[in-house]
């Protein structure tokens, strides 16, 4: 906690704190960081506001403190007063800001909405151990002629934080960018269960690097690899609930005709995923967004509990 106010105090000049955010570190309430993406390019409005109220409701109401991240006005946000996350889930141009575009975006004054890779250099920065997001970004599906990699992936490893996530998002390449995890040293835990999950579904049949039972237990695994200075960011994959799961023979055709039809229309890069989800809402009558929302308020719970660990 001292760690975060020193970073806030030596850089006021690129950094504001919502009021909450400030009363819970003076309190010595754990945080609990939000990205800010999902808002601006994951949901449409309304119900993009509504999820970011609803998984801070959720945070809170395990006593610990959500901060939603965002850029805007040139400083990194720590935490959205309720006024300024309503103004921000209307904003109709807002970047999309990776590790790669956090420095660039500061320095523009153009409003952010911070995707994985650029809310864990945010965390890393402020000293915020638990992140929680719906699904990560990762190997796209036709890697092999776009090149297309999330920069989350290398974030992750940089991070010394704890994600918390449903698993890869179901349009990527899943076991692509399971192995991609591996190969650069980031456990994907699985949660009460064996195998790894992929979003939308709750088992790939690939085996996670440990199944962790409870919050106590990821804390513990954390602790030990700060000790051994060698923490890399982890990766805790907490399986959407099953009521939620969507069916893969249902889903498959949809994301193959959704990646094939994107690819015709050349939407590369970073519209690709945003296209995709919204290609997938429309195409399933709202049932991918409906279970995307699930999956992150499940991932809220989880993550506060996690953070409360820590502090333990
Ligand atoms: N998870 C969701 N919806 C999203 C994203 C994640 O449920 O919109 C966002 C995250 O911000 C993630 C980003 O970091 O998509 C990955 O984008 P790309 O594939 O362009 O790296
Ligand atoms: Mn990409």
């Amino acid at each position: 906690m001292l760690m975060i106010k020193k970073f806030i105090n030596k850089n006021k000049h690129l950094i504001k704190c919502s009021r909450e955010v400030l009363k819970a570190i003076d309190n010595k309430i754990p945080l609990v960081a939000l990205e800010s993406s999902i808002i601006s390019h994951g949901m449409p409005y309304p119900q993009s506001l509504e999820m970011a109220k609803e998984i801070e409701g959720i945070i809170k109401d395990e006593g610990v403190q959500p901060a939603t991240l965002a850029i805007l006005d040139g400083k990194i946000q720590i935490g959205l007063d309720p006024e300024i996350l309503d103004a921000f889930a209307k904003l109709r141009y807002v970047e999309k800001v990776s590790s790669s575009n956090l420095n660039s975006t500061i320095f523009s004054k153009k409003p952010g909405g911070t995707t994985v890779s650029g809310s864990l250099r945010i965390c890393k920065l402020a000293s915020i151990c638990v992140f929680v997001t719906g699904g990560i970004g990762g190997v796209h599906r036709d890697v092999s002629e776009s090149m297309d990699v999330s920069s989350d992936l290398q974030a992750i490893k940089e991070s010394e934080i704890i994600t918390v996530c449903a698993g890869p998002k179901t349009i990527l390449d899943i076991s692509k960018t399971y192995e991609l995890l591996e190969t650069l040293s980031i456990p994907a835990f699985s949660y009460r269960q064996n195998n790894l999950p992929a979003f939308w579904y709750r088992d790939t049949k690939l085996q996670s690097t440990h199944r962790i039972e409870s919050p106590e237990a990821i804390a513990k695994i954390y602790s030990i690899a700060r000790s051994m200075n060698c923490c890399n960011g982890l990766l805790l994959c907490n399986p959407i609930p099953k009521k939620y799961s969507l069916d893969q023979m249902y889903l498959e055709p949809l994301i193959l005709n959704g990646v094939m039809k994107l690819k015709k229309s050349n939407i590369t890069g970073k519209e690709l995923t945003p296209s995709l989800l919204k290609y997938l809402v429309e195409k399933t009558n709202g049932k991918t967004l409906l279970s995307n929302i699930e999956l992150i308020k499940n991932n809220a719970m989880l993550g506060a509990k996690v953070a409360k660990a820590l502090d333990h």
